[in-house]
């Protein structure tokens, strides 16, 4: 296999642990503290997971177990969409495994999900993972997105487990993902058999988290990935002076995204999805807007701009949440007669006799490409596709459609080009970032102590984030703890709650208290490419938004300001 210099390079790399995570295997134990309650719908959720609710917070201390050093045999799964860091979490998974028992092994399933479904699977060894240490993508195994939710699936992976004589499970996904861990964790129990089931939280949509999973992994690369694109859209919009660019960010739901991008690179526009709901915003108050931003750049002679749309807009906007939450109702019911019809029209017609009259009103008005792509199919978790939707388009069609009334009326007298992007799939995959590196190492380094504590129904948990590696903590979250019943394929359904973008936190109170700046004034920052070898502040910086919410940082008030301080932040490891 060819390989390129910093592949190479990156294998070299030895990933920064907390000191606890140094010791020998068999001298950590974890100590658990009082029963823990599911966010809402706790009566339901009980009943759910009658053997796994309410389970203690665990955290990783000083203490023996000789269980440590048990031959076992683990599974692992990779799960949902790739995360910069996914090779690494199996890296530190297997390497606290061989540290146990050097007799022990790790059996990688192939493909996602699917894998322990069809028990495909191959056994990651030594000479297979050294070749994954310190590199993106998930190719190691592969993933998928496969829901283990029949009886008939539960008891298929019950049956490989069986087969493979496995101890555990480890998933490593996304909130999706990470319920059917949770699920999956409730099924041994209930049938009484010992496999644990251990999650890890995997996204780069950032919006796996709360007070004890301060990120997901995978977040930190794909941001920064995003930012150095968008830095370099943004001086070749400074240098032309002529293209206005309508950026999609991936993240399906949450802005996280989008809002760090903004931190990072400071845009002339970025919109939040979360804001735009809670203001009730419609799609025309968000085109008035994007456009008087445009017209007034225009006095200006600026006649070129950013512009961040986060993936997962078009739900938040309240008509189009309405109409898209009709739609999966009316494909979750009427699926075969809609499949059965041909065509896209024909689908679109049906769609448009099924909906409410308002909802029906708002289809008709949007362009036919978003018709179609509002159609096209869920996910295997009931979720629209936001990926495959090309707000950005609509965007750039409905403001061009604006600024044309308003030249008529006089208030715009300026030029409008256009330039599209979508970044996703290139942030997905990129090598990790030293802090995707360490934090994922040690999330896989936990799951193999939390198996051998003996827990199931946890998702790994490393905190302390904002600080440097050797003041990082670790331990394990109760899956139930983060879950409520939301409504999927038109039933309610228990899963983990996604964790939107906090209007009252300090990373969107930062960006909107310099937002109209960045409007008016072109004041893009650029980031750059990803560092691995350097100085401290420009290769191991956590993300603004972990800064800001840590209280590490105030606001970007000015670049120096800021990155003195934290330069004096990672100054100290
Ligand atoms: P996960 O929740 O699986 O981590 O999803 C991440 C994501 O990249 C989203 O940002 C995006 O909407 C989606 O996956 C795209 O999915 P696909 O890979 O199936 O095109």
């Amino acid at each position: 296999m060819e390989l390129s210099p910093l592949q190479k390079a990156r294998y070299a790399y030895k990933p920064k642990m907390p000191p606890l995570l140094k010791k020998s295997v068999g001298s950590l134990k974890v100590e658990l503290g009082k029963p823990t309650e599911a966010l809402t719908d706790r009566k339901e959720l009980k009943e759910i997971f009658k053997h796994t609710y309410g389970q203690p917070i665990a955290t990783l201390v000083p203490g023996k177990n000789p269980k440590a050093s048990e031959k076992i045999n683990v599974g692992v799964i990779l799960s949902g969409g790739q995360a910069p860091g996914g090779h690494n979490v199996i890296a530190g998974l297997f390497d606290g495994i061989k540290k146990g028992n050097p007799a022990s092994k790790l059996i990688g399933f192939l493909g996602g999900p699917s894998g322990i479904l069809k028990d495909t699977a191959v056994e990651i060894t030594a000479k297979l993972i050294d070749q994954y240490r310190n590199t993106g993508g998930f190719d190691i195994i592969g993933s998928g997105r496969t829901k283990i939710e029949t009886p008939e699936q539960f008891a298929a992976a019950l049956s490989t487990a069986k087969k493979r004589k496995l101890r555990a499970i480890v998933i490593i996904g996304g909130d999706d993902s990470n319920t059917n861990a949770a699920a999956l964790a409730e099924y041994f129990k209930e049938k009484g058999e010992p496999i644990q089931v251990i999650g890890v939280p995997k996204t780069i949509d950032g919006d796996l988290k709360n007070d004890y999973i301060e990120t997901s992994f995978g977040f930190d690369t794909a941001v920064k990935t995003y930012s150095e694109l968008i830095g370099n859209i943004a001086r070749d919009a400074n240098s032309a002076k002529k293209y206005w660019h309508f950026i999609k960010l991936m993240g399906r739901a949450a802005s996280h995204i989008c809002l760090e991008c903004a931190l990072q690179t400071q845009p002339n526009i970025a919109l939040i999805s979360e804001e735009v709901e809670t203001k009730n915003q419609t799609l025309k108050d968000i085109v008035e807007y994007i456009s008087s931003i445009i017209a007034r750049r225009a006095e200006n002679g600026e006649n070129f701009g950013i512009v961040l749309v986060p993936e997962g807009l078009i739900e938040f906007i309240p008509e189009m949440k309405q109409l898209i939450s009709e739609i999966n109702d009316i494909l979750a019911h009427k699926n075969t007669e809609f499949t059965a019809l041909e065509g896209g029209q024909a689908q679109i017609d049906f769609m448009a006799r099924e909906l409410s009259r308002e909802s029906a009103a708002v289809f008709s008005s949007l362009p036919l490409d978003i018709r179609k792509q509002l159609l096209m199919d869920r996910d295997p978790h009931g979720n629209v596709q936001v990926s495959r939707i090309e707000t950005e388009k609509l965007l750039i069609t409905l403001v061009e459609d604006k600024l044309k009334e308003m030249k008529l009326k006089g208030t715009y007298a300026g030029s409008f080009s256009t330039q599209n992007h979508f970044l996703g799939y290139e942030g997905r995959s990129a090598f990790p970032s030293n802090f995707d590196a360490d934090y994922c190492y040690s999330l896989g380094y936990t799951a193999f102590l939390l198996i051998v504590n003996g827990l199931t129904g946890y998702i790994s948990s490393v905190r302390n984030l904002a600080k440097p590696s050797s003041e990082w903590t670790a331990g394990g979250i109760p899956l139930t703890m983060m879950m409520n019943l939301e409504q999927r394929h038109g039933k309610q359904k228990p899963v983990i709650r996604k964790a939107l973008v906090d209007l009252n936190g300090k990373p969107f109170k930062a960006f909107a208290a310099k937002r109209d700046a960045y409007a008016l004034s072109t004041s893009y920052l650029y980031p750059g490419a990803i560092q691995y070898f350097g100085p401290n502040e420009v290769c191991n910086m956590p993300t603004k938004t972990l800064l800001l919410e840590a209280g590490k940082i105030k606001s970007s008030s000015t670049r120096k300001k800021q990155s003195s301080t934290d330069a004096s932040i990672v100054g100290k490891k």
